[in-house]
């Protein structure tokens, strides 16, 4: 145990998913922790009932400004990823020789296995599910946690000597790592994202790298061959480097050397089966038509998935066969079903444009009736109207949502000749667009924006959609 694993005035900021997490950790180990968070107490009302007398203090709302007597309190703190602390406090906790730390970090601390650490501006929970799934097919014991939902601390106990935890990480979550080091750790791409919090392209790369920065020649870096931003997250990466592309392996050096350092095997494409392949030699994973789900993205997804359980020691037969049997994760480009030979899709959890242009890349054929709109969040449209000007076959837009305000004025005086509809809510727009829709047609929710206006998540908004679904079934 080091020193610093066995100091327990613990400080828990923000007390959400996160901070309920290292508080029923606290509890279960007789920690009594001092509660930090911006929101005033009423609003944490349940939170200090359910768990009365197992806190020393709170300092809640205006208090939680109070970082003097905070600090005075506690030798760590544990910050919640959506919290950005002002550099002011970061410089008095040094005085006072507290440490500021991420859940990640603090559960890495305690944690008995080994583990496997997914980051990237998109497709991180598809990556981390195939991982899993690789994994527990292949008869691994494995745990599943992080920025897809459940905390790592709350399962740090569950995992013993010899297991696999594969970990989605937000760069949030790696902002406020110290020792935290994965045995595998994988960047699937980095694209403009987050900026207003790591204050431009330079600091948002550099989060994303700190997944990379305690690895050493045991451990092992996984790297997209065809984004360059994942190349710059490598700083000076001390481990085995590897790389994924979905380029054809005749188009590859045998040998090549980023930052210095051979990458020692490449998962690529072979007339379109996907392979791995080290120097001369090459084997076969499975062919790309294969895979249930669909999109050039989804077969990078497949691609590092097969890197990371490969090393993880899975055979590449096992692989292979748990990939075939991938059938995608809810609300991710999802098939919903044909009906009267239309096919729907839910991709609700695209919330920006980015995501919603890779799903559109998915879909280059069929005339498309796209969802779009939702809550307003100042995002550029532009580079989707670009994109959708291009689309060789016809498509109409169902707007709904604030953002569609905005949407409709960007069509109207922009040079975008295109066909729409607005809506004055979500479920008028997803009606319309399944009435309107006739043989051959396809027609896809993928917002490019948030869903709060009128739901409380992504996955709310798609579950609404599905019913809507099968409300429009039945009544066919
Ligand atoms: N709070 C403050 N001050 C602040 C901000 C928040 O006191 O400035 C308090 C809030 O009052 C609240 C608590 O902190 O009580 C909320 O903490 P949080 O915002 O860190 O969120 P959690 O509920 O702990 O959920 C987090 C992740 N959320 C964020 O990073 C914003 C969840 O990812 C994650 O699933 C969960 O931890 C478990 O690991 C969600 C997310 O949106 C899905 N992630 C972003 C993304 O995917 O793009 C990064
Ligand atoms: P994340 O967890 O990083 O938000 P998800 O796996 O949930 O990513 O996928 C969200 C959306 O991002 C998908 O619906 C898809 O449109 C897009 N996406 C998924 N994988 C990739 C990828 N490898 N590259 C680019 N976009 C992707």
């Amino acid at each position: 145990m080091t020193e610093k694993t066995q100091k327990n005035k613990i400080g828990i900021y923000g007390v959400g998913v996160t901070g309920i997490a290292c508080l029923d950790y606290c509890v279960k180990h007789s920690i009594k922790p001092v509660l930090i968070d911006d929101a005033p107490a009423d609003k944490l009302a349940s939170v200090l009932e359910k768990y009365s007398g197992k806190f020393t203090q709170t300092f809640f709302g205006d208090q939680s400004r109070d970082w003097s007597k905070i600090l005075d309190n506690v030798d760590t703190i544990i910050i919640s990823p959506g919290i950005k602390l002002p550099e002011d406090v970061d410089h008095l906790a040094h005085k006072k020789n507290v440490e500021i730390i991420c859940e990640i970090e603090f559960a890495f601390r305690k944690c008995k296995g080994k583990v496997i650490a997914v980051t990237g501006s998109n497709g991180k929970s598809t990556t981390v599910t195939m991982v899993y799934q690789i994994l527990q097919l292949a008869g691994l014991p494995s745990h599943l946690a992080g920025n897809i939902g459940t905390p790592f601390i709350s399962i740090v106990d569950d995992i013993q000597t010899g297991d696999w935890v594969v970990l989605e990480l937000s760069s949030y979550q790696l902002e406020r790592i110290d020792t935290f080091k994965p045995d595998i750790a994988i960047i699937t791409n980095i694209t403009e994202d987050h900026l207003a919090r790591h204050g431009d392209m330079f600091g948002y790369i550099a989060a994303k790298g700190r997944i990379f920065e305690n690895q050493d020649l045991n451990d092992h870096a996984i790297i997209n061959h065809e984004n360059f931003s994942t190349w710059r997250a490598l700083g000076k990466c001390a481990s085995n480097l590897l790389a994924f592309t979905t380029e054809e392996t005749e188009a590859l050096p045998s040998r090549e050397v980023i930052n210095g350092k051979f990458i020692q095997f490449f998962a690529a494409q072979n007339e379109k089966v996907l392979v791995l392949k080290k120097g001369e030699e090459m084997n076969s994973i499975l062919p790309a038509i294969d895979l249930q789900v669909v999109g050039q993205h989804n077969i990078e997804n497949a691609l590092c998935s097969s890197l990371a359980t490969y090393l993880a020691g899975v055979p590449l037969k096992a692989i292979g066969d748990a990939l075939r049997e991938f059938k995608g994760i809810e609300h991710r480009i999802e098939f919903l079903g044909l009906v009267n030979d239309v096919r729907i899709y839910n991709d609700s959890k695209a919330t920006n444009v980015e995501s919603t242009i890779t799903a559109l890349k998915t879909f280059t054929e069929g005339n498309l009736r796209l969802i779009l709109g939702g809550s307003e969040k100042g995002s550029d449209f532009t580079p989707l109207w670009q994109f959708l000007q291009e689309r060789d076959d016809g498509f109409i837009l169902y707007l709904s949502g604030p953002s569609s305000l905005r949407m409709s004025e960007d069509l109207k005086n922009g040079n975008w000749n295109f066909n729409y509809h607005k809506f004055d809510s979500f479920d008028k727009c997803v009606m319309s667009a399944f009435n309107g829709a006739t043989g051959g047609d396809i027609v896809l929710l993928s917002p490019a924006c948030a869903s709060f206006d009128e739901f409380s998540s992504f996955e709310e908004r798609g579950q609404r959609f599905k019913k809507l679904f099968h409300k429009m079934v039945e009544e066919k």
